[in-house]
């Protein structure tokens, strides 16, 4: 396997750390034993947890205000898996890259899994993209796709999200996500049953082409880039428009894609109690779709959501939705910032196991309001980063993740081998 960071490099900065972690992770496993929990199975689980990168993830994102590029930026999708291969070199947490088309349009498929397979890295969901015209596009999506007035519009964006399909087929994806931006401006402009029957029908065409394995996942939003009206505007029109198109349709749940305050976690359990809870696109925000880093502003929340991820599982443990991170990185560089929320999830997804659920439920059905929230904050504030660290030492990753990315020049590397292309405007989300 081809790994871009040295790997007795990366040996010599854990061996520095490997004492201090021996201890305190003895300490933590010490103390869990005391609550009655097993800390090997929980770090058995800790190494199984992964979450994909989004490959618009790893270039410098920006606003409509601007966008300023990083040094060393990937020019193109090989690489952008140079870098996505870094990330799980180091994280030990993302073995999957989620593509978006056209942006990542390989000339050949074959070729990109080839180069992906010498990282170990596997293509997660597909993102095909009908909220942009492309050069010398026939139907404009101005005035939306799926669910546009127009059947040339319609029919268009149906055989783009097929061609997509098609593509991931040979690139080994098993899924495809659809987010469209199809909605209104004003009151008036857009009638709302019309519309949603649209977008029905061009969703039943594309799923009636999925493989038999696949699943589709349908990412409601509220608002953006539509301003008064979205056609999949929240959960409850994803559910219906999953329910209605078929049982491998499911709802895909992207948390910076709701109103602030809204309640996320009972959305989650609301879509899993019925069967439609397919995906996850992982940030965190404070206004709107802010795309941050995952657990940077309320990783409370983000606990929370995996805490019903937990309990749903420890229902039905097949249950296995695809999980993702949809972040954009304005500020910061797009692989420290996906390597640390990567982490935030696992965090979370490893709180989340320590909940004790027997003390829960039974505080839940005697009314303990106060015990019942203190037995959640127990498990969210405990400092389980050992188990972290150890989960990745122990499968050749780094125990520091940024520090050691940071001490390999990487990146500095990258600025010398990567020449901005003044005609490209960047890899980032603008
Ligand atoms: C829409 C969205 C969607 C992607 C895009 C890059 O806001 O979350 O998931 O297609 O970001
Ligand atoms: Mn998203």
């Amino acid at each position: 396997m081809t790994q871009l960071i040295d790997q007795n490099f990366l040996q010599e900065h854990n061996t520095k750390q490997e004492s201090a972690l021996t201890s305190d992770y003895n300490a933590l496993a010490e103390k869990l034993d005391r609550s009655g929990f097993n800390i090997d199975s929980i770090l058995a689980q800790a190494k199984q947890f992964a979450v994909a990168v989004p490959s618009w993830g790893v270039g410098t994102g920006g606003t409509r205000f601007a966008r300023f590029p990083g040094k060393g930026e990937p020019r193109n999708i090989f690489e952008k898996l140079d870098d996505c291969s870094v990330i799980q070199q180091l994280s030990q947490a993302t073995p999957t890259v989620s593509l978006h088309i056209p942006w990542d349009k390989p000339k050949d498929p074959n070729e990109l899994r080839q180069y992906a397979e010498q990282y170990d890295l596997r293509f997660d969901a597909m993102n095909s993209n009908t909220f942009q015209d492309q050069i010398g596009q026939e139907e404009s999506y101005k005035f939306g796709s799926l669910a546009h007035s127009s059947k040339a519009a319609r029919d268009q964006a149906i055989a783009h999200n097929i061609e997509v399909v098609e593509l991931g087929e040979k690139l080994g994806s098993k899924a495809l996500t659809v987010w469209v931006g199809d909605g209104s401006n004003f009151p008036g402009q857009q009638h709302f049953k019309n519309s949603f029957t649209h977008y029905l029908e061009s969703i039943k065409e594309i799923y009636n082409s999925l493989p038999d394995d696949w699943n589709m996942l349908l990412e409601h939003k509220i608002f953006e880039p539509a301003f008064y009206s979205t056609v999949i505007q929240d959960w409850g029109s994803s559910y219906l428009a999953a329910k209605e198109t078929g049982e491998r349709c499911l709802s895909l749940v992207d948390l910076g894609h709701h109103a602030p305050n809204v309640n996320i976690e009972m959305i989650v359990s609301r879509l899993a109690q019925f069967g439609k809870l397919g995906g996850f696109h992982f940030n965190d925000s404070k206004y709107g779709d802010d795309d941050l880093d995952s657990g940077s502003i309320n990783p409370y929340q983000l606990f929370l959501i995996f805490n019903e991820l937990t309990d749903i599982r420890s229902q039905d443990t097949t249950y296995n939705p695809f999980y993702m991170l949809d972040q954009s990185h304005n500020v910061t560089d797009p692989i420290e910032s996906l390597m640390y929320s990567a982490a935030e999830v696992q965090r979370a997804f490893v709180k989340s196991l320590l909940v004790d659920r027997e003390a829960l439920t039974n505080h839940q059905n005697t009314n303990d309001a106060m015990m019942a929230q203190a037995t959640l904050k127990q498990a969210y504030n405990l400092d389980i980063e050992p188990i972290l660290q150890m989960a990745r030492l122990q499968e050749g990753g780094a125990i520091s993740p940024v520090a050691c990315y940071r001490a390999s020049q990487y990146r500095q590397t990258c600025d010398k081998n990567r020449p901005a292309d003044p005609n490209k405007t960047g890899s980032g989300i603008v």
